[in-house]
């Protein structure tokens, strides 16, 4: 199937986070792709792949770094698709330098910026799926039904002393 959302990362290091988004996407039915674009390492690869998203068809597009995370703000620079930026969780700042380079987009090119590390990768899967809600009905309803198990899944085991 045509993938609706682009997920990238800066690394196949940022596979071990990244992969949250995928599994979420899946989970709900969404279909999508995994790709290495690096900013400094395959700047060519970046500017081909923001720049030709929107006519293959992309909807969203995911995009996770660590450490001076130029890669989603570069990618928002080249296409007008909403891009969703997770900072991965670097060794040296634990994060906060990725946090910091995604978050502090200058006025005119935004980055919607989740949390660092696997939440925030699993938290943009599920923001890409509710943006696709608007258009799919098949997705909202996948949204829907996941809502509910979460909620569920906590009203089974409010007994914190159980197991
Ligand atoms: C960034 O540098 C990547 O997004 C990754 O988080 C970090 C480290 O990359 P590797 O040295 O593991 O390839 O570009």
């Amino acid at each position: 199937m045509q993938p609706l959302v682009g997920i990238i990362m800066g690394s196949r290091s940022d596979w071990a986070t990244m992969s949250a988004a995928a599994e979420m996407l899946e989970q709900l039915g969404v279909p999508h792709e995994v790709k290495v674009v690096s900013a400094h390492r395959t700047p060519d690869r970046l500017f081909d792949y923001a720049a030709g998203a929107e006519a293959r068809g992309l909807q969203v597009i995911i995009a996770g770094a660590g450490g001076a995370a130029h890669l989603p703000g570069m990618v928002a620079a080249k296409t007008v698709l909403p891009v969703l930026g997770v900072p991965v969780q670097s060794q040296a700042l634990n994060g906060m330098d990725s946090l910091l380079s995604i978050v502090q987009m200058p006025k005119g090119i935004p980055v919607g910026t989740l949390a660092i590390g696997k939440a925030g990768a699993a938290n943009a899967g599920l923001l890409a799926a509710s943006m696709l809600g608007n258009q799919y009905p098949e997705v909202r309803k996948a949204l829907h039904a996941f809502r509910r198990a979460q909620t569920d899944a906590v009203l089974d085991a409010d007994d914190p002393r159980l197991p």
